[in-house]
């Protein structure tokens, strides 16, 4: 398994749960100074920096990128993949798959978090859930062609009410043979819907394929309550070998939970 830390460039996030809100230059550096092995960027889009800006940035600190994520199109343009507005939808779709086109210039897999909206109102969730589909259908096949997985998310229950839960998610993914398309389990997530975190992550298998490490109060791991060693067990049961990110919240300061995760995520991991 690897360490990676989250790095935000977006305003609007400022009180997200993202550690490092520096500029590039320093955040990278930051995070190579505290032995990260990779970075998961929080940026307003795919027109934000030139990739080759962040190749050069990864390559003098010897960091990788573990992801990028796409709730900048939720919290900046108020997107989704599964608004009712059809122009809306279709904005949505051109935003994700811009950042899964950027993401898969340095490697690395896009994130579908908030974008994935909700149903309610006057769409039905079979409404939803078609629209979401079709959607998760379009990032899986632009994924596939630069070489990289594409990330779907299962958020808490008042975040989304599409999938809450791992298990129902990956049974999904595979019945719509998205082959190209992971799990992301944030444990912060989990620690609110799964009835038992380890077994979750069992029944998911395979198809976990990033991790949002986040203790149960969306702190650093150590802060919270979380029990994490059936955690560790159970990713090492899967063969998991990805990122345990930490999307969590700068708290008390960006450096202590940055320094208190890599210290969290080398006792476990040793
Ligand atoms: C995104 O990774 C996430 O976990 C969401 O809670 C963002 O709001
Ligand atoms: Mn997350």
């Amino acid at each position: 398994m690897k360490s990676a830390i989250t790095l935000a460039q977006v305003p609007e996030a400022s009180a997200g749960p993202f550690v490092f809100h520096q500029a590039l230059p320093d955040s990278f550096a930051l995070a190579a100074s505290l032995g990260f092995d990779a970075v998961e960027l929080f940026l307003p889009g795919p027109h934000f920096i030139d990739v080759a800006k962040i190749k050069s940035m990864a390559a003098a600190h010897t960091l990788d990128i573990a992801a990028v994520g796409t709730g900048a199109g939720m919290v900046q343009h108020g997107l989704s993949l599964t608004d009712g507005d059809p122009a809306k939808r279709a904005e949505a779709l051109d935003f994700v798959l811009s950042m899964i086109d950027f993401g898969g210039q340095l490697g690395a897999p896009a994130i579908l978090g908030s974008m994935q909206g909700k149903w309610g109102g006057e769409i039905s969730q079979e409404q939803s859930l078609a629209w979401l589909t079709e959607a998760l259908q379009a990032c899986n096949e632009r994924a596939g062609r630069h070489g990289v997985n594409f990330i779907y998310e299962p958020l808490n229950r008042y975040e989304t009410n599409q999938f809450n839960h791992l298990a129902p998610a990956a049974q999904y993914l595979a019945s719509h043979n998205l082959d190209h398309t992971v799990l992301l389990a944030d444990l912060f997530h989990m620690n609110i819907e799964e009835l038992d975190l380890g077994e979750a992550i069992r029944a998911a298998g395979a198809k976990v394929g990033h991790v949002h490490f986040a203790d149960s109060n969306r702190q650093a791991i150590g802060f919270g309550h979380t029990e994490m060693s059936s955690v560790i067990t159970a990713l090492r049961e899967t063969n998991y070998d990805g990122y345990l990110s930490a999307e969590i919240f700068p708290l008390p300061s960006p450096e202590t939970a940055a320094a208190q995760t890599i210290k969290a995520f080398q006792e476990l991991t040793s």
